[in-house]
């Protein structure tokens, strides 16, 4: 029997596996490709991807992802969590190294005591398998832990599986697929060249994918506990989902509002 909340609190990542089925992933799958590839649709181009920020409100089909079987999970490991407005659906983006929590988020993060009382989480699931390419999420195991970034052990490539949610706190120093040297001599040429350059690195990069059977969907969403740095992310993560989306102010939709009580998942309390 896996101990998730022991785990959790060691590595600073644990793996449900099999939490979704893999017809399920397929049709999450194909949701997303519909939504991104109308360009009526809200989405914008990032790191030659394109994504949709607080997707939960603009692609309802997707609020699934987020059910009650997960949050009454994520309850029992974590304990009384509160939804944080964080999360977005991406497609083909790339991630380099970093941790989600900064100062650009959290006043006074540069401060070890403040990291140390950061209980700040995510969920990513990946719409594809990623246990035979280096594709999918990579994490330095216990760095959550670890304010200087000297005394990191190894890194890791996790080996999803369609299926699968990863949970990892937020302070877990971790990347998604990068690119290489190659990518970034043809990102390069695109910037010279081009007058639509999130959209030109995204049409490049999409054949290349398509031709590499390599094409990446994922979704990420947080959730917290609450305290008052909880608060101060989710406060900024909705003013930069405004910034993403060309929006002034973001008042939560009806129906995302009665699903969330659906579930039972209350939302942060950020006045
Ligand atoms: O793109 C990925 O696989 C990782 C996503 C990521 O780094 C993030 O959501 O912070």
């Amino acid at each position: 029997m896996k101990n998730y909340k022991k785990d959790l609190s060691e590595h600073g990542y644990i793996i449900l596996e099999n939490f979704f089925s893999s017809e399920e992933i397929d049709t999450f799958n194909n949701i997303a490709i519909e939504y991104f590839s109308d360009e009526r649709n809200k989405f914008f181009y990032h790191n030659c991807g394109k994504v949709i920020t607080n997707f939960f409100e603009y692609v309802p089909e997707l609020r699934v992802v987020l059910n009650k079987k997960l949050v009454e999970y994520l309850k029992g490991i974590i304990g009384d969590i509160k939804y944080i407005y964080h999360n977005d659906l991406s497609y083909n983006m790339f991630n380099n190294w970093h941790r989600d929590l900064s100062s650009d988020y959290i006043d006074g993060f540069e401060d070890e005591k403040i990291f140390n009382l950061a209980k700040i989480y995510k969920v990513g699931i990946y719409l594809q398998n990623h246990d035979l390419n280096e594709y999918g999420l990579s994490v330095v195991p216990g760095s959550h832990k670890e304010f200087d970034e000297k005394l990191f052990k190894k890194p890791i490539n996790i080996k999803s599986n369609k299926g699968d949610v990863i949970i990892f706190d937020q302070r877990l120093k971790h990347k998604g697929y990068y690119l290489d040297e190659d990518d970034k001599n043809v990102c390069r040429e695109i910037e010279k060249k081009s007058s639509n350059i999130g959209k030109d690195k995204f049409e490049y990069f999409k054949e290349k994918r398509e031709k590499e059977k390599s094409t990446k969907l994922a979704i990420f969403f947080g959730f917290a506990l609450e305290n008052n740095i909880s608060k101060e992310f989710a406060r900024k993560t909705i003013q930069r989902q405004n910034r993403q989306l060309n929006m002034n102010n973001y008042i939560m939709s009806n129906s995302l509002n009665s699903y969330l009580e659906s579930i039972n998942f209350d939302k942060l309390d950020i006045e």
